[in-house]
C-alpha cells in the first residue's frame, strides 16, 4: 500500500437533512486517526478542510427534487481538484465526510488517473437515485449514480468529465435499504451486490474473496467508499439513516483486513459520521479502527 497519506475533510452536511455530520471530519481526527496510522510507518499530511458554500435559501427548498444542487456540485468541485492533486503527487488520498454525497467529487478527482477504477461500496443503502427516482430528494442517496453519468448535468459534468467509473467495475456490500429506481439500475447496468443476505448466507470471508477476485483483473486502482451506516445502528449509532441489521464491526474489521492483504486498494473515504447523533464519539472511533485494519494494523 502507499505509504505517503493525504487527509482531506470535507464537512458536508446538505445532502441530507440531519445537522451534524459536517462535524465528521473533526470527530474523526479527535478519535485519533493520525496517531493511529503513524504507528503504522505512514507519512501523513492533513490538508485540513473543504469550504463548503451555506447555501443560499433556507434547506427545505428543493430545486427539481435536488436540495442545495448549486451547493453541494461547488463543494464537490472543490473536492476533486484537491483529490485530483494528491493522486497526481502519487500520495493516497484519504477522504473525511461529511455526508455521502461527498463521493462525486472524490470519485471525480480519483476516476480521472485510471482507465478503470473500481469502486468499492460498503453501505446500507445503493446510493443510485436520481431525481426522479429518489423518495427524498437528498443528494446523498445520489452519488453512485451521478459517478456512473446518470444524473442532473451540474453533478454528472463535475470536475469536466464523465462518467467517472464504469458499471461492471463497482461491488456494494451491506445493501439493505434499496428503492425501486436503485433495483432497477441495479438489474439494468448489472452493478453486483452483496446485500446482508448474501453476507449472512455466504459469510464475510468469501464475500470479500469474491470482491476481490472479481475486481482483480478488470480494475487499475479501487476506490473503498465506506459509510458507516453499513455498519449495525448498534455499533455505529452516529449516523443520520441507520437501517437495522448491518454489517458487525468484527464483519467489517475482517473486511478491512483482507482489503489490506489484497493491496488493491489506492483511495478510501468515510462518510456519514454525525457526532451529534453518536454516543461519546462512538461511530468516529469504529470508523479509525477501521482505518488501522485498512491500513494494515494486525494483531500479531
Ligand atoms: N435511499 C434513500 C434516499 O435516497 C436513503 C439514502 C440514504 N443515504 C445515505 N447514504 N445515508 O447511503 O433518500
Ligand atoms: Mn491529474
Ligand atoms: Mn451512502
Ligand atoms: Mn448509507
Amino acid at each position: 500500500m502507499n505509504k505517503q497519506l493525504s487527509v482531506i475533510g470535507v464537512p458536508m452536511d446538505l445532502g441530507q437533512m440531519r445537522r451534524g455530520v459536517d462535524m465528521g471530519p473533526s470527530a474523526i481526527r479527535y478519535a485519533g486517526m493520525v496517531e493511529r496510522l503513524e504507528q503504522l510507518k505512514y507519512n501523513i499530511e492533513d490538508l485540513g478542510d473543504i469550504e463548503i458554500p451555506r447555501p443560499k435559501q433556507n434547506t427545505d427548498e428543493k430545486e427539481d427534487n435536488l436540495r442545495n444542487l448549486n451547493e453541494i456540485a461547488e463543494g464537490s468541485r472543490r473536492l476533486a481538484k484537491a483529490v485530483d492533486e494528491v493522486v497526481e503527487n502519487k500520495r493516497f488520498p484519504l477522504v473525511l465526510g461529511g455526508d455521502h454525497s461527498i463521493a462525486m467529487g472524490t470519485l471525480a478527482g480519483v476516476a480521472k488517473h485510471y482507465e478503470n477504477l473500481g469502486v468499492i461500496w460498503y453501505d446500507a443503502h445503493g446510493d443510485l437515485n436520481t431525481a426522479d427516482s429518489s423518495p427524498s430528494g437528498n443528494i446523498h442517496g445520489m452519488p453512485l449514480a451521478v459517478s456512473l453519468g446518470i444524473g442532473h448535468e451540474k453533478l454528472t459534468s463535475i470536475h469536466d468529465y464523465e462518467p467517472k467509473i464504469k458499471p461492471e467495475n463497482i461491488v456494494i456490500i451491506g445493501a439493505r435499504s434499496l428503492d425501486e429506481g436503485e433495483r432497477v439500475l441495479i438489474e439494468e447496468k448489472g452493478i453486483k451486490v452483496y446485500t446482508m443476505h448474501e453476507v449472512d448466507r455466504m459469510g464475510m470471508t468469501q464475500v470479500v474473496e469474491e470482491t476481490v477476485d472479481y475486481l482483480k483483473d478488470r480494475t487499475d486502482g479501487v476506490h473503498l467508499s465506506l459509510d458507516l451506516d453499513g455498519l449495525d445502528p448498534n455499533e455505529a449509532p452516529g449516523v443520520g439513516t441507520p437501517v437495522m441489521g448491518g454489517l458487525s464491526y468484527r464483519e467489517s474489521h475482517l473486511a478491512m483486513e483482507m482489503l489490506h492483504q489484497s493491496g488493491m486498494i489506492t483511495s478510501a473515504e468515510f462518510v456519514e459520521v454525525n457526532p451529534i447523533l453518536d454516543e461519546k464519539n462512538k461511530t468516529a472511533s469504529v470508523a479509525v479502527g477501521l482505518m488501522g485494519s485498512l491500513f494494515g494494523e494486525s494483531l500479531k
